[in-house]
């Protein structure tokens, strides 16, 4: 049993009875979310992008005013990879603080009892001490590679504070580290690199090459947090947390690309070897989470990353048979 079930006695917010919005329900934490609160007594309401864009406060406040949701979940985002970040900057920053800015703003003004914004683990200073604690924020530069999105997620961190405090409003925050799970990018160019490498790797099994590149030194080391973890976790920081700062959330554990790309090797059942292309970025040297103030709560992960890789792959290959 994990720790979001065992302390349902004490609950500082329930979502029984609730409406609860999950903005951003197509994506893989939205869709996560959605699982996992099909467990909870409470109505989940969604809406598509071909209906409501989120970047356009007009459509979000209209929205929001129509359905006036008790709970909202904000996994919403223009997420992606080191290239993408680095390729793509004006997307990552204005992309993210309008459907933040405009989610937040709705909710409050539509009177919403509860509110969870998601951030990232990036909003760290790049060499910040490992592991990385809450208090770390605005300590020290960004990572250049992501500054633009870690910007953007730092903002929304400060508009919840701000809301809690101007407005009372109950608005938190939470802070995962790396996310993989079903429904992640597997698109090259925009991918993160563990749905990169499982794509990779096993078009190398199929096409029986000798060989697969990996970015950067392979020396990074990436802490990963299976996707429903994250989102069982978020459920229990919406019915059992209620403070101004923001909660890390992961495994407290972290591998090296290379150790992980020898883990898909294995899970993938792959024969050949790594070639590493230094002409990529390797970004950060090391993101570790620190999960004390949600592991004392009661709360931990519980997929360990060879399970979930396992997992994944074997969604990857499903995927691939129904598109053939
Ligand atoms: O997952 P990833 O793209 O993002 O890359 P970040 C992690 C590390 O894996 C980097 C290396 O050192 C990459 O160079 N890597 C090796 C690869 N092979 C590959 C590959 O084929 N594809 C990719 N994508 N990487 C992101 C941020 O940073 O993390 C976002 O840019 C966000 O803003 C997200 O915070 C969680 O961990 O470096």
């Amino acid at each position: 049993m994990i720790g979001a079930r065992v302390m349902t006695e004490g609950l500082a917010y329930s979502l029984k009875g609730k409406r609860v919005f999950v903005a951003g329900h197509r994506g893989m934490v939205g869709s996560a979310l959605v699982r996992r609160l099909a467990s909870e007594d409470c109505e989940i309401v969604t809406v598509g992008r071909d209906r409501v864009d989120l970047r356009r406060q007009a459509d979000v406040e209209a929205w929001m005013d129509a359905h006036r949701p008790h709970a909202v979940f904000v996994p919403a985002a223009t997420v992606g990879g080191i290239l993408a970040n680095d390729s793509r900057p004006a997307e990552f920053i204005y992309d993210n603080l309008m459907i933040e800015a405009n989610l937040i703003q709705a909710a409050r003004r539509a009177g919403a009892e509860k509110l969870l914004f998601l951030g990232s683990s990036c909003i760290y200073p790049r060499d910040t001490p490992q592991p990385m604690v809450e208090e770390a924020l605005l300590t020290g530069p960004l990572e250049a590679t992501n500054q633009w999105y870690a910007v953007a997620k730092i903002a929304g961190i400060k508009l919840c504070q701000a809301y809690r405090r101007q407005y009372g409003c109950d608005f938190i925050s939470a802070m995962p580290t790396n996310l993989y799970g079903p429904g992640d990018n597997f698109d090259l160019q925009s991918s993160h690199v563990l749905p990169a490498l499982i794509a990779k790797t096993h078009a190398a099994k199929i096409s029986k090459s000798p060989s697969v590149t990996v970015w950067g030194s392979g020396k990074p080391r990436r802490e990963f947090l299976h996707v429903d973890d994250c989102a069982d976790a978020l459920v229990f920081l919406m019915q059992q947390y209620s403070e101004e700062m923001h909660v890390n959330v992961g495994t407290g554990k972290d591998v090296s690309i290379l150790e992980l790309a020898e883990l898909v090797k294995d899970v993938v059942g792959f024969g050949g070897e790594f070639v590493m292309d230094t002409s990529k970025p390797d970004g950060t040297p090391r993101k570790l989470m620190d999960v004390s103030r949600l592991t004392k709560r009661g709360w931990q992960a519980r997929t360990e990353l060879a399970d979930g890789v396992r997992g994944v792959y074997r969604w990857y290959c499903e995927q691939l048979l129904q598109v053939t």
